[in-house]
């Protein structure tokens, strides 16, 4: 099973709806027949890779695969009938699939006469995909909510300038943690006062093609005018004219998106969580005071320390400078503490 997840996590598997699942079929005499991983959305399950890979040689093996064999006819399918058909003889898998569409491999393999186990090291399987396995488990994205501030918690002067809070390194390490998010989410307000671009780019300011960025979402009632940077070609953008984050979530998880980068402004981040809908926060510090101006966040509703919202730390970065004139900056990323 090792292995497999091994095989699960090979690099350069596109991010995209699918889980990535690792497969190892063992002879009868426990050597390795075939090994095989899937390669995203649209090609072969890791386990019909290592079938087609192992030929006849898979007739009385083992399977050992990091996820629950699926049970349905979707963009490939379904991997139970493909090992019965193939004559495998046991099954040994490791996080059990509750998504709703391919649910069941192991009873039909069972109803089949393959010996299945189920569980075996499950706590690595999910991890190695975390926002699919939440996106199942909660049928909605895993949010993570990015907030840029000075130390006393401002996102913006007064004037509402807010270039540059956040150093260059800080700015770098919000992109690469935008790339690895499915959707970025802000609200018409940010749109109209920040005119962002919310694209990935990397250090030579070169942005990922317009099919490989998260699909941008802004969420309000206010009117966006043309030609603002978020409506460009850059990447597919949609407008959802609600200010309610579950219609927002629910839109976005039947479009298969599974993780939710947060970007803001006030409004949208104390509408999230308020609803209990931010699942991590990720906080840029710099040692910048202003004294006034714009919070990151607007009212939730706390009137008092003892119902102040809780945070667990879960890790604090130093994001040194690269350079004299700029500031060295602070990455928090914690989980709001479950009562
Ligand atoms: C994968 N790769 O190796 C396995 C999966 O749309 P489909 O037909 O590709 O089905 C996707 C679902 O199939 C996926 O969400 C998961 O529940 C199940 N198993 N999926 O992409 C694999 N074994
Ligand atoms: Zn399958």
């Amino acid at each position: 099973m090792a292995r497999a997840l091994e095989l699960a996590r090979t690099p350069g598997v596109p991010l995209g709806p699918n889980p990535r699942v690792g497969c190892v079929l063992l002879g009868p005499d426990g050597t390795t027949v075939a090994e095989g991983h899937h390669r995203g959305a649209g090609t072969p399950h890791a386990e019909v890779d290592a079938l087609a890979r192992a030929g006849r040689h898979a007739r009385g093996a083992t399977a050992v695969v990091t996820l629950e064999p699926c049970n349905h006819t979707g963009r490939t399918g379904p991997c139970s009938r493909a090992l019965i058909e193939a004559g495998v003889a046991r099954v040994v898998y490791a996080q059990s699939d509750a998504n709703p569409v391919a649910v069941g491999g192991a009873g039909t393999l069972r109803a089949a006469g393959v010996d299945v186990e189920g569980g075996l090291m499950v706590e690595a399987a999910r991890a190695v995909n975390r926002t699919w396995t939440f996106a199942v488990d909660h049928q909605r994205p895993y949010v993570s909510w990015k907030l840029a501030t000075t130390l006393d918690g401002r996102s913006a002067a007064a004037d509402g300038s807010s270039r540059w809070v956040s150093s260059r390194a800080a700015r770098l390490d919000t992109h690469r943690l935008r790339g690895l998010c499915d959707a970025i989410l802000v609200g018409t307000g940010t749109v109209l006062e920040d005119d962002p671009q919310l694209t990935v780019r990397d250090e030579l300011d070169a942005p990922l093609p317009p099919e490989r960025q998260p699909l941008r979402v802004v969420m309000g009632l206010r009117e966006l005018p043309a030609g603002r940077r978020v409506l460009d070609a850059a990447a597919e953008t949609v407008v959802l004219r609600t200010r309610d984050p579950h219609e927002v979530l629910a839109h976005l998880h039947r479009r298969d998106r599974q993780h939710l980068f947060l970007e803001g402004g006030p409004t949208v981040a104390a509408a999230f969580l308020r609803a209990g809908l931010v699942d991590e926060v990720v906080a840029y510090v710099a040692p910048l005071l202003l004294g006034a101006g714009h919070p990151a966040v607007g009212d939730l509703g706390i009137g008092s320390i003892t119902a102040a919202l809780h945070l667990e730390v879960t890790d604090v970065a130093v994001l040194e400078s690269s350079s004299p004139d700029e500031d060295t900056n602070v990455r928090l990323t914690m989980t709001p503490r479950k009562e």
